[in-house]
């Protein structure tokens, strides 16, 4: 019987050249698993291939491994496709909302774990595994089948792929993630994995911190974030995957304001919690949400400028958060008192 990657490998022979697309403000992730399959197709089939960022990567470590790992990333706007290119879509699926063009450019093939199913009725080929942790654990799968060691560039970028979309705890990995690690590791070039990790931050990093602890308020076990100027959009994910720590919450979610788009990240301390479905269902026909058992993402587009509106728009958010999580109404507990913010003030 045909593995996967042989029908992978057999449905792209006849491309004149390959496309990856990943999902927008790409991570770790997405980025190592275009790069593991581009490796595999122009080792197999001698097919030029391109590798594209749709949106912008801000966090530091996300850029550090595009510095680090040479990523030649073209602008999805920008790409244009000749007589017979085939398109491969990583870490996401087609009209998920994830995606700044969606529908404009055809999708050939999906290679994905995420649970939040896309729109793949065209799609010549696909291989979605939400028991894998990581698409980048696929992608390693891909390349172990077909012989292909990967580059120490392409191992550093899967085997870190692999790490930080599993690095919380109660960790979402299995033992194919874990065996994928293994296997890359000693491939990995780990003064690279150094950099990337401890890369420099901006100063705007911590005046969002600041904000964030400031305007943190507890409902029994959730804590919210609110965060009026975020300066990247992945800051929300920091952001939550800090406050997830503290140990009398189960559930931590941060929205801030970025672009005029509210951006929600939400993660939950305990295994089986579904947290995708639920933001999806809390952000419903306001914007688009969706992820994994205890990591959920999403947006909410504002209508408008102005403070009322985003005010009756945080509102409602808190409200459905609330009644979804079955937390009574009440008033919040700020994390750090008031007292305290204004006592630790130095003029
Ligand atoms: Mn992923």
């Amino acid at each position: 019987m045909a593995r996967r990657s042989d029908r992978f490998l057999e449905r792209l022979g006849d491309a004149s050249r390959v496309t990856f697309l990943s999902h927008v403000q790409p991570d770790p992730d997405s980025l190592a698993s275009m790069m593991g399959l581009a490796q595999l197709v122009q080792e197999k089939w001698d097919i030029p291939t391109r590798l594209t960022r749709d949106g912008i990567i801000s966090r530091a470590e996300n850029k550090a491994m595009v510095e680090c790992l040479g990523l030649d990333l073209i602008p999805i706007e920008e790409i244009e496709l000749i007589a017979n290119e085939m398109v491969v879509m990583v870490d996401s699926q087609p009209n998920t909302g994830r995606h700044n063009l969606d529908g404009e450019i055809p999708v050939h093939f999906v290679i994905d774990h995420h649970e939040t199913r896309g729109d793949l009725e065209d799609v010549l080929f696909v291989d979605i595994r939400p028991a894998l942790g990581a698409t980048c654990t696929l992608v390693t799968s891909y390349l172990r089948e077909q012989g292909v060691e990967p580059e120490r560039k392409v191992a550093t970028g899967l085997w870190y792929g692999i790490e930080t979309e599993l690095a919380g705890f109660p960790r979402e990995a299995g033992p194919n993630d874990d065996n994928a690690q293994e296997y890359l590791f000693p491939l990995a070039d780990k003064n690279l994995l150094a950099r990337i990790r401890h890369a420099r931050l901006p100063q705007s990093y911590f005046g969002c911190l600041v904000q964030a602890l400031q305007s943190s308020f507890i409902y029994d076990n959730l804590i919210i974030s609110w965060i009026s100027d975020l300066p990247q959009p992945e800051l929300a994910a920091e952001v939550v995957e800090y406050l997830i720590r503290f140990e009398e919450v189960d559930w931590a979610v941060c929205v801030g304001l970025h672009d005029n788009q509210l951006i929600l990240s939400m993660r939950a301390a305990k295994a089986n919690a579904q947290a995708g479905e639920l933001l999806k269902k809390v952000v419903g026909d306001m914007g688009r949400a969706g992820g994994h058992d205890r990591r959920a993402g999403g947006c909410v587009p504002l209508p408008g400028p102005g403070v009322a509106l985003l005010e009756s728009v945080q509102v409602e958010l808190r409200r459905r958060l609330l009644k979804v999580l079955q937390i009574d109404e009440q008033r919040g507990q700020r994390l750090v008192s008031r007292k305290e913010l204004l006592q630790n003030l130095q003029s």
